[in-house]
């Protein structure tokens, strides 16, 4: 259905790096500079929540010296992580100059996603529909995280992989790369979850169109500056998020 014999050309001046920050103002050089250092073609969207310790001043700093390539939405207010991707994919899809962009690569802000294993994620986006940065997968982990924590991260992927039927290991990371056809085939405005059931939701849906996709395992390091913005409610949130996903198979079906 899916099935490309020949490989995607991955163009590095057409991935758009998609970032949700609120407030992340301590990050943002670094971050910036460790993905300008993996290629100086790749462009950056944030997607910022009206950051109140200056993450758009330092946004806009950057962007004077790269106003083609760094790009910013603005939001009014702490909005949540799913609708902040929403806005940002839909943009992404709707720009065609200077061109348009072929791949969308979801990351955080506060280096847990180290830019570094782009360089993987990109080798695999030749071949696949989809490239997920995974923890659970040999090679991937996690650094500086607390036992509870590795417990809930690795106890959902879990749940949701059996509830679901998933054949793939990290549902709950936030570190993946679609190809826009991909982007183009998810009813973006359908897709209702936020945190973790954001990132389920996503690959559930690409997945049921049966593209293809491919795991690289990753290094997730806790962050060292600002804070985490997770809670309770969307642990929670992805729990019983699941058992309505699992309704989508049968309503793409009909
Ligand atoms: N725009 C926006 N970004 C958010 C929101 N919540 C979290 N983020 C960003 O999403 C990324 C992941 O959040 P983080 O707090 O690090 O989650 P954790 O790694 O699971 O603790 C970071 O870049 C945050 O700044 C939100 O409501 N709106
Ligand atoms: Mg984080």
């Amino acid at each position: 259905m899916n099935i490309t014999k020949d490989p995607f050309n991955v163009a590095l001046d057409s991935v758009l790096i998609v970032v949700p920050t609120y407030n992340e103002a301590v990050n943002i050089p670094t971050l910036l500079e460790k993905i300008f250092n993996i290629s100086n073609q790749l462009n950056v969207l944030f997607v910022d929540d009206n950051s109140q310790d200056g993450t758009v001043d330092q946004i806009k700093k950057f962007q004077t010296h790269r106003p083609t390539q760094i790009h910013l939405l603005q939001r009014p207010g702490k909005l949540g992580l799913g609708t902040a991707y929403i806005k940002g994919f839909k943009w992404a899809l709707e720009q065609t100059v200077p061109k348009k962009f072929q791949v969308m690569i979801e990351m955080d802000a506060d280096l847990s996603h180290d830019p570094f294993f782009l360089k993987a994620i990109f080798e695999e986006l030749k071949t696949h529909d989809a490239v997920l940065g995974s923890r659970y997968v040999p090679g991937g982990g996690t650094r500086n995280w607390g036992l509870i924590r590795k417990f809930i991260s690795r106890f959902g992927s879990l749940y949701a992989q059996i509830i679901l039927g998933l054949p793939l290991h990290d549902l709950t990371g936030g570190f993946n790369a679609w190809h826009r056809h991909v982007l183009e085939r998810i009813n973006l405005d359908d897709v209702r979850s936020e945190g973790y059931a954001f990132q389920i939701e996503l690959k559930y849906r690409a997945f049921l169109q049966g593209f293809r996709f491919k795991e690289v395992p990753i290094i997730f390091s806790d962050r060292f500056l600002g804070t985490s913005k997770m809670s309770h409610r969307i642990v929670i949130e992805a729990m019983y998020r699941v058992w309505l996903l699992r309704g989508l198979k049968a309503q793409l079906k009909s």
